[in-house]
Order: C-alpha cells, then structure tokens, then sequence
C-alpha cells in the first residue's frame, strides 16, 4: 500500500514533468494560407496574413520578407521585417503594405515568406504568393481647354478653364481610377477705368 506522502511526491513530479515537456516543446511558426478574398486590389493599401505558432509558448521574434518582382512599380515595398510572438501568443499578423500607384498595369505578384526566428523554428507553410490587382484605368488624351467666362472685381477677374478626357478600363470594373476632368484658374484683363485726383488748386 502507497503511504499518503509517497502520493503527494508522486503528483508532484508528474506535474513537474508535465510542465518541463511543455516548456521544452518547439515553437513552430506558419503562414496561414487564406485566400477566400481572392482579389487584391493595390488600392486597398494593406493586406492582413496571418502568422500561427504551435508547440511552444516562449518569446520570440519572426523574421520575414515582403517582395514583388523588381518591376518598374513593385506592388508592394520590398523588405526584411520582424513579427513579435510575446509569451503565450499563439497567433499574429503581418500587414503587407502594398503600393497604390497610378499607373495602368497588369496584375503583380508577390511573396510573403517566414524567413527564421529568434526562438523555435519555421514550419512547412513558410511562404505564401499573392497577386495584386490593378484598380487603374487607361487615360485617353485631355481634350482641349474650354475657356470660362471672366468674373471677379475689376482689378482681379478670372477664369476657370476646364478640360475632359476618356478613360478605359478594359471592361474590367475593378479599375476605377482615372481623373476623367481638370480645371484651371486663369487671369483675365482688367477691366477698371483710370481715375485721375487733381490736387486743390491744380
Ligand atoms: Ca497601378
């Protein structure tokens, strides 16, 4: 028969195991694929990736880079960053900033990849590509200046030009960007008749 002590003893060193196994888990790190919103527009500027961390509990710092081709306008803006897991935080996010130029173009891609971390390793989801979707038009040529009609005090009338152009977007309704109109403010002569003050006795 176990005397009541040696049963005490005994909790004891199964919870003390207990917690060395799990201080002594490595931690795990993965991107987590999610591409339910399938299209990602440059406009929307970020784009939110989940990072998850399995097995260990301890702190630790994720190293991971954001790259696009080296395009003329890259889609987003290449770099090497971190990811701070605090004790116990099992999920974070990376916001990939994306770059919403104005320049017409086809869709982009690039990659978010989990390079290395301070504590624990990366696991087999380590990278994950994406495809950024222009939201730019096509300008056509500005028309013409059509002039406005002068108005203003006499010593300071203007105009306001304007201007219109066609865009095309390919039958293509994400792209919605494009300045269809433009004005512009211009000087006129003016208009005030001279007066000439002769002095008292003059
Ligand atoms: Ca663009």
């Amino acid at each position: 028969m176990v005397k009541p002590g040696a049963w005490n003893l005994l909790v004891v060193l199964v919870v003390i195991l207990q917690c060395q196994t799990a201080h002594s888990q490595v931690s795990v790190f993965n991107l987590v694929p999610d591409f339910t919103s399938t299209i990602i527009l440059e406009g929307q500027m970020v784009l939110n990736v989940n990072v998850t961390r399995g097995g260990g509990t301890e702190p630790s710092t994720v190293t991971y880079t954001v790259t696009s081709e080296p395009a003329v306008s890259p889609v987003v803006d290449n770099d090497t960053l971190t990811l701070m897991f605090e004790q116990d935080q099992t999920q974070a996010v990376i916001p990939v900033q994306l770059v919403d130029d104005a320049i017409p173009e086809t869709s982009q891609p690039f990659v978010v990849t989990l390079v290395n971390a301070s504590s624990g390793s990366i696991g087999t989801t380590s990278s994950l590509t994406y495809s950024a979707r222009d939201d730019d038009q096509i300008p056509g040529d500005w028309n013409g200046w059509v002039e406005g009609v002068c108005g203003g005090p006499c010593d300071g009338r203007f105009r306001t030009d304007t201007r219109t152009r066609t865009c095309n977007n390919f039958s293509d309704p994400f792209r919605t960007n494009c300045i269809t109109s433009d004005t512009r403010t211009v000087a006129c002569p003016i208009t005030c008749v001279p007066t000439t003050t002769k002095a008292p006795g003059c």
